[in-house]
């Protein structure tokens, strides 16, 4: 047996940053080992794979002892063999074993091969896969979660997330940034509009106030920075299907029908200059997205997230339709690293830009700060406080001092 032949592969129960459960997988060959720890979401999109089977992470864990059999022998070099084995136990959609599970299991085998080629999981992933689709590794910037509304806050604002994102900035200057201005918009609810705001589950303001207020309160405090010559863009998660409810988009008590919605996004994205629009329409309205992306594509990115669930085979739908010209990736919504990277290669092929995602309860695994790295993405959109977020901020500023040293 050649020495990385996986040995044992071990899932264990550990909690999210919310108290909820998820797993983390331990893959070990002869004499190293390595794990990965997978987040959990709430506003899921209905095309991902099932996160565990009828929701529940023990059955997972206890599904995957009886299937393992398959995955051990396999080299950890051998990263598709293992996805694929993956595919052939977990189940459609990876409702026997769980998507958590496989992408514990996938991610894991990725950081072995990597510790057995004494290479950090960026530099293995980029030499392995992503150099040889033509696709150029680089730092993203980083897009951090300001405000809050939507699934993630419940309180008045639709929008799930007003983002922020420093232009022309290294890594680790724009985390900073980031940071100031997070700082700044609380310091300003809390003490001067005496709103007793706090943070939601991702870090991100929760304020009480509607969509255009909390977007013009971010317009405002990110214009506040400008005075050290650093130009904060904003972006929005609209994750619209979440509102979208009989036919129309309900902003508070206004109904907007589609085609209103699409009017007032490219509104929203000219009053207030949204450099990135990520799911402005309901998860499968293809020729909706399109038609956004026709009216704003040109200077702002427009990002399908509930709309491909990293899935290659929505992401073909959408480039067909010209829906997009960005898609999140989150590995836990398809399953496997091999999947993902199958979507990263498409993307890349068609001129679509990759924006790496935390989830909404997350872990402190850093893994996908290194995938960000390796898939050469624009953005990566994670919160900007909160230790299981900057995990990964800090994480990139680390790895941004490796690569420019
Ligand atoms: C999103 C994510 C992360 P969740 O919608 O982009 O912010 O949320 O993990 O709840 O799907
Ligand atoms: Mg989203």
């Amino acid at each position: 047996m050649p020495n990385d032949a996986i040995k044992d592969v071990h899932a264990r129960k550990i909690l999210d940053s919310r108290g909820g459960f998820t797993v983390e997988v331990t893959v070990s060959c002869a004499k190293r080992s390595a794990t990965a720890a997978i987040a959990n979401s709430t506003s899921t999109g209905s095309h991902e794979v099932f996160a565990f089977p009828e929701g529940n992470v023990d059955l997972g864990i206890s599904n995957l002892e009886e299937v393992k059999k398959k995955i051990i022998g396999i080299g950890a070099r051998e990263q598709r063999n293992v996805d694929s084995a993956l595919h052939e136990v977990g189940g459609e959609r990876f409702n026997v074993i769980g998507g958590n599970v496989a992408t514990g299991v996938s991610i894991a085998t990725a950081k072995l091969a990597a510790s057995l080629e004494g290479l950090e999981l960026y530099e293995y992933v980029y030499n392995g896969f992503t150099k040889s689709l033509g696709i150029k590794k680089g730092i993203p910037m980083p897009l951090g979660n300001l405000i809050g509304g939507g699934a993630h806050s419940k309180d008045r604002m639709s929008i799930q997330e007003i983002l922020i994102s420093p232009k022309d900035v290294s890594f680790s200057n724009g985390i900073e940034i980031n940071a100031r201005v997070h700082k700044s918009v609380g310091d300003y609810i809390i003490g001067k509009l005496h709103i007793p705001a706090g943070v939601n589950i991702e870090g991100a303001w929760v304020t009480g106030l509607a969509d255009q207020e909390n977007l013009a309160l971010a317009d405002e405090m990110a214009g506040a920075v400008e005075e050290l010559g650093v130009d904060v863009q904003l972006g929005a998660d609209f994750a619209a299907s979440e509102f979208f409810k009989d036919g129309h988009y309900v902003y508070g008590d206004r109904r907007l029908s589609p085609a209103d919605n699409v009017a007032f996004v490219e509104k929203l994205r000219d009053d207030f200059g949204l450099a990135v629009v990520e799911d402005p329409m309901n998860e499968d309205d293809f020729g909706g997205f399109a038609e956004i992306t026709k009216k704003i594509g040109k200077n702002s990115l427009v990002v399908g997230d509930d709309l491909y669930t990293t899935n290659k085979e929505r992401l073909e739908k959408g480039i067909k339709s010209s829906s997009t010209n960005g898609v999140l990736i989150k590995v836990n919504q398809i399953g496997t690293l091999s999947d993902t990277l199958d979507v990263i290669g498409l993307a890349h092929k068609n001129g679509i830009k990759t924006v790496v995602s935390h989830r909404s309860r997350e872990t402190t695994d850093n893994f996908i700060a290194h995938l960000a790295v390796a898939f050469g993405s624009e953005f990566i959109k994670t919160g900007i406080v909160g230790g299981e977020r900057v995990a990964k901020l800090n994480e990139l500023a680390r790895i941004e001092e490796l690569e420019t040293a």
